[in-house]
């Protein structure tokens, strides 16, 4: 899904690592450790020495070691300039939106600029490390369903809102098949009453799945049939209750005020806004009217697997401070995956990824 921006990242990272060492200039040279003169040995005086002290006195191996002095890196703004232009170009070009642009690129110059920065093994790792901590910045922190089951008093009573044909519905389908995969029981509610044929497809997707569903006919009020499906959870201990809608723009009044007449009668614990990844940054703006208007506790992004750039999943976490909890892949049941931001950021930069909170930040 980041196959764009994984190549202009690659090359991005080689031209900071230029950058950085044309800063820096010539490599120190190597230094050799003398050993400790016998005088500066610790005098046996019979105690105990500290458990810290015992475990920093070098052996005499050590101490005869070669090693390259730890350098330290103080960059200008204008050593890391073209290369950080084209981080901005490449995240903007790959639909990541301009706030969230922003931040990465602060977080860069933040982490870089005007600090000591200590060069453990090579500039690359630096580089990369620096990279890491900004895109893991933005996409937070993720939200593991299973986790959040769990923890929770059942039923869990999940909706899923947003705007015409990005997923919903197969999403709704997609998450059942996955819960039950996880070994919880699930009930769907059939709150699309609105749009002609939707009872049926959800209707198919139950049967498929052979998971209970509760509907009513069509044009019936979609709180009195997902207030049903909480019942029955409740009467029939079930674990999570999965709620469609209809589709919706965050713009049409009367549709917008059924959503808060859901929200009252059925009490959710997420409400989970779902839309489609390849649609970049109007996918991000659209979550962020509907959290406004709305509001909303996490999203799913589906058709990930047409959406070649990837900006989407990389802003809206950052836009609306809630988490993706899934990624839609693919028209089947099971081509849903957990979005886990640290996977993420692995996938953009190869390697096994890291993702410090801020005060963890090298
Ligand atoms: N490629 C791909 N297609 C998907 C994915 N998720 C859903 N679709 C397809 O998108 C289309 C619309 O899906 P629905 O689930 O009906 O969308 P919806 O949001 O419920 O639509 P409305 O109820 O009309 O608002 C269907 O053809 C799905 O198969 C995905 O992750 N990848
Ligand atoms: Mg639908």
């Amino acid at each position: 899904m980041f196959d764009s921006l994984k190549k202009r990242l690659h090359a991005i990272r080689n031209a900071f690592g230029s950058s950085i060492e044309d800063a820096m200039g010539p490599a120190p040279e190597e230094e050799v450790e003398q050993p400790l003169p016998e005088a500066a040995s610790p005098v046996q005086t019979g105690e105990t020495p500290p458990a810290e002290e015992k475990r920093e006195r070098p052996t005499v191996i050590n101490r005869l070691k070669v090693f390259v002095k730890e350098q330290e890196v103080l960059l200008q703004e204008k050593d890391i300039q073209e290369p950080l232009f084209e981080l901005e170009m490449a995240l903007l070009e790959n639909d990541v939106a301009l706030p969230v642009t922003d931040e990465i690129i602060a977080r860069m110059k933040e982490d870089l600029v005007g600090r000591r920065r200590r060069l453990r093994s090579s500039v690359d790792v630096l580089v990369l490390e620096t990279l890491r901590s900004a895109l893991c910045g933005v996409l937070g922190d993720g939200l593991n369903l299973i986790d959040y089951i769990n923890s929770h008093e059942r039923p869990i009573k999940i909706l899923f809102i947003g705007v015409n044909g990005t997923g919903k519905t197969t999403t709704v389908a997609k998450v059942a098949n996955y819960l039950r995969k996880h070994g919880f029981s699930v009930v769907i509610g059939a709150g699309d009453t609105y749009r002609a044929g939707a009872i049926e497809q959800l209707g198919t997707h139950a049967d498929r799945l052979d998971v209970k569903i509760i509907r009513h006919q069509a044009g019936a009020d979609p709180s009195a049939v997902l207030f049903d499906a909480v019942e029955y959870a409740r009467a029939h201990r079930i674990d999570v209750v999965l709620a469609d809608t209809a589709g919706r723009f965050h713009n049409r009044a009367n549709l917008m005020n059924q959503l808060s007449k859901i929200r009252r009668v059925v009490k959710p614990d997420l409400v989970v806004y779902v839309d489609e990844a390849v649609a970049g940054n109007d996918a991000v703006i659209r979550a962020d009217e509907f959290n406004r208007t709305v509001g909303t506790d996490a999203v799913v992004l589906t058709k990930a697997d047409i959406d070649p750039k990837g900006g989407a999943a990389i802003s809206i976490a950052h836009t609306i401070k809630k988490p993706i909890i899934f990624l839609g892949t693919g028209q089947g049941y099971d081509d849903i995956v957990p979005f886990e931001p640290r996977a993420v950021v692995d996938e953009l930069l190869g390697g096994e990824a890291q993702c410090w909170t801020d005060s963890e930040r090298p």
